[in-house]
């Protein structure tokens, strides 16, 4: 572990020297900053590149009103989910978030990770209710207007599926196969504990299951604690109503627990004393532990990282500066530090978290890099605000066994070869 380096420092040193190298000179000078490409590069006469005035400044852009929902520019048409083929994608579907194309920490609502388990219902919010019953006072069916008078409430939260990523070979090859049923969003909708309060819990109240209105019925018992401390009723995300997918009209939030209890479509919500034991709590989403035992009811996502640029199906094109960049998550809090080692996990270096650095929400972290253009292996790890330091895969076996399928929160290694291509070095 080398000393921490002072993020103004790191700076500094960089910007001391030019990033790039062979921007294109023009009458000798070089322009400022070497900003771009290549001299090759050049116009011919009547291209759209400088000195030349390019075609889509000779002629008005289109209209307003072609678009009354906007879509992204033609040219990024290749940044969509990533759509697993092995699964049965009526009964078992996911799309995962293509992680190695986005900047930031919020997740697109047009790219939020998808996981059915029955489908996507289409659901009238005229017709959909939400019942809460059980161990209340009052009993009570909600309309989504009773819902949206409650106050409400904002707050940005990661969302990670508890199967993100598998324990065994061969592993993803880009960030997204990894660890893309990962996304993050503003969420607005009413906290759990002012709904339940409006209803008056009775004294043995200790799980809430709730369910879903799809053809699956999902059905998970959360812990009442939960229910009174961070747990929302979510309508909205990212300041539009929820995509179908993410549960529309109504789907509960509980920050930092796994995707799985999340649960879409939110139509009833029975306060009970014990849990429910359902499917996903017991046949899935639990891990057999080598002692035979099974871990169930985990909850929490663990602290979690991933280096997103560079990273596996991508490609350095010169060897020289780059950042090294990417996301921190735990479902305990907020992310405290991210270490980054670019030569195979001897040394690693404290990388610059980009604020806002959120509870439960993803966290952007950056490191300069100069690649001298020799084979390296690049990885990062997260500590969270617990001191809880991210595992290797190694470690995380070690403890878990092989019979585990949920809950892996490894470090992923990517190898960066002497061309410049990256792959994901777990598969070496
Ligand atoms: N009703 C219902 N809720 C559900 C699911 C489902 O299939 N039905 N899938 C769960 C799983 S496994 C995950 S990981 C998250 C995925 O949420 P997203 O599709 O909005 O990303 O929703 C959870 N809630
Ligand atoms: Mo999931």
């Amino acid at each position: 572990m080398t000393e921490p380096t002072d993020a103004d420092n790191d700076l500094a040193q960089t910007s001391r020297r030019r990033f790039l190298h062979g921007g294109v000179a023009i009458g000798g000078t070089a322009l400022a900053g070497g900003l771009v490409g290549r001299g090759d590069a050049l116009a011919a006469e009547g291209d759209n590149l400088p000195p030349n005035v390019p075609e889509w400044m000779r002629v008005p852009g289109d209209p307003m009103g072609s678009q009354p929902y906007g879509t992204p520019s033609p040219f990024e048409k290749n940044v969509v989910k990533n759509i697993s083929k092995n699964l049965p994608q009526y009964l078992s579907a996911s799309g995962r978030t293509p992680l190695q194309d986005l900047d930031g920490i919020i997740t697109p609502n047009g790219l939020f990770y998808e996981r059915h388990h029955g489908g996507v219902p289409t659901i009238d919010p005229a017709q959909h209710r939400l019942m809460l019953h059980g161990l209340v006072d009052r009993p009570m069916v909600f309309t989504m207007d009773d819902i949206r008078r409650f106050p409400s409430q904002s707050r940005i939260h990661f969302l990670e599926c508890s199967g993100n990523p598998v324990y065994k070979k061969p592993y993803g090859k880009t960030a997204s196969d990894l660890v893309g049923l990962l996304s993050c969003a503003e969420w607005t909708g009413v906290s759990l504990k002012l709904v339940l309060q409006e209803a008056g819990l009775q004294p043995g109240a200790k799980w809430v299951v709730a369910e879903g209105a799809d053809a699956a019925a999902l059905t998970r018992s959360i812990p009442i604690e939960k229910c009174l401390d961070d747990a929302m009723l979510v309508y909205s995300q990212n300041g539009e109503r929820l995509r179908p997918q993410q549960g529309y009209p109504l789907r509960l939030l509980l920050p930092g627990f796994e995707g799985n209890m999340n649960v879409k479509w939110l139509r009833r919500l029975h306060v009970t004393a014990e849990p429910a034991y359902s499917r996903e709590e017991t046949s899935k989403y639990t891990d057999l532990m080598p002692d035979g035992s099974a871990r169930e009811f985990t909850f929490y996502m663990e602290a979690k990282s991933i280096i997103t640029r560079p990273s596996g199906g991508q490609r350095l094109a010169a060897k020289g500066f780059h950042e090294i960049t990417g996301i921190a998550w735990s479902g305990h809090g907020k992310i405290r530090q991210v270490d980054v080692s670019v030569d195979g996990g001897e040394n690693w270096q404290q990388a610059q978290l980009q604020e806002p650095i959120l509870t439960r929400a993803l966290t952007r972290f950056r490191l300069p890099w100069h690649w001298d253009g020799s084979p390296a292996v690049i990885q990062s790890r997260a500590i969270d605000e617990t001191g809880y330091v991210q595992p290797t895969l190694a470690e995380l076996l070690a403890v878990r066994g092989d019979n585990s399928f949920y809950h892996n929160n490894a470090i992923w290694p990517w190898h960066v070869a002497a061309d410049g291509e990256v792959t994901n070095a777990a598969n070496a």
